[in-house]
């Protein structure tokens, strides 16, 4: 006897243990079958009953439309987030922010066709002048940004304005309050909340990332903090590593194939040096750059691994 199959959503990935929902809201955990299938928050999967142990199997993971790649340890592309229209990269003014991983985020974002948006969280804590400088970089970078609090509400209709009709995700350093705003804008769902405290110390309090549905429609998708984020570079844009400022000004440099770091008539290094680009910002696209030439193309990933 064959048994039908079901198309479902993962709504949560911890390892092996999945969470699935399917159209009409049934949820199950779930188990990859066979060998691992690398199957991420949400994705959209294949699944069957097995009615014997009570369980339900995923058997196939289902094209996905976008998906946001880091570099794993062993130095290979890794699917962290599937099927997202927009990435939330949060930073706030406690703990110190780290901007080069929100860069580093944006970068990955826009490479995939996700459109990203910085979100400044903790705005009752007010922004000290580092934190204003660097948003100022940000705007002349073309990156657009929102400023939140989880605690009084300010933004939160620009913040939901953004996830209406998405799915969208929030990423970031531990500690910027993540859960806390996905807690905001999806009120029904049990969401844990961390101390500051276990933050600093480096402890993560959401361990697997989730999928909230939002109630004015959309998708939420609250993930694990991180202490660092490295994209996977073979799904960087090449020309600008998704850089959004260099997209306007690359067309400028002297050379199509202009890495904007020694080449002469460089469009972008002129933007640097007329204040036209955040500098810190340019040693951010710098330091990609050498990540870049670090790890090698895959190719060459693959013959030092296997020669
Ligand atoms: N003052 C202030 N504190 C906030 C705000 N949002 C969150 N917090 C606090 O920041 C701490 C961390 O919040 P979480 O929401 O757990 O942070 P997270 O980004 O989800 O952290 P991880 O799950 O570890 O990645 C908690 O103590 C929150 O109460 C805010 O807007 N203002
Ligand atoms: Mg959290
Ligand atoms: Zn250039």
């Amino acid at each position: 006897m064959s048994v039908a199959t079901f198309e479902a959503r993962v709504i949560g990935a911890f390892g092996r243990q999945v969470r699935v929902r399917t159209s009409d809201g049934t949820e199950y955990p779930a188990r990859p079958l066979g060998r691992a299938l690398g199957i991420v928050c949400g994705d959209e999967v294949r699944c069957r009953h097995d009615e014997r142990h009570g369980e339900v199997h995923v058997l196939e993971v289902l094209p996905r439309r976008t998906a946001l790649y880091r570099t794993n340890a062993r130095g290979r592309a890794e699917a962290v987030l599937a099927n997202l229209t927009r990435l939330l990269v949060v930073i706030a003014p406690l703990p110190e922010p780290d901007l080069f991983v929100a860069d580093r985020y944006l970068a990955a974002a826009a490479s995939a066709g996700i459109e990203p948006i910085l979100i400044v969280n903790k705005a009752d804590l007010g922004l000290d002048a580092a934190l204003g400088a660097a948003l100022e970089g940000y705007r002349q970078a073309d990156t657009p940004s929102i400023e939140v609090s989880a605690v009084t509400g300010v933004g939160e209709a620009e913040l939901l304005a953004a996830c209406r009709g998405r799915t969208a995700a929030l990423v970031g350093q531990s500690g910027v309050g993540k859960s806390s705003l996905a807690a905001r804008l999806a009120p029904e769902e049990r969401i844990e909340v961390g101390a500051l405290a276990r933050a600093a110390e480096g402890r993560h309090t959401t361990t697997a990332s989730r999928l909230f549905i939002l109630p004015g429609g959309g998708e939420l998708i609250d993930a694990p903090g991180v202490r660092d984020f490295a994209p996977a570079i073979e799904c960087l844009e090449p020309r600008t590593l998704g850089f959004a400022e260099l997209a306007r000004l690359a067309g400028g440099c002297r050379f199509l194939d202009c890495q904007h770091l020694r080449e002469p008539d460089c469009e972008v290094r002129a933007a640097v040096e007329q204040g036209q680009m955040d500098p810190r910002r340019y040693e951010s696209y710098r330091r990609l750059r050498r990540l870049q030439q670090t790890l090698g193309t895959a190719e060459e990933r693959a013959r030092r691994r296997d020669g």
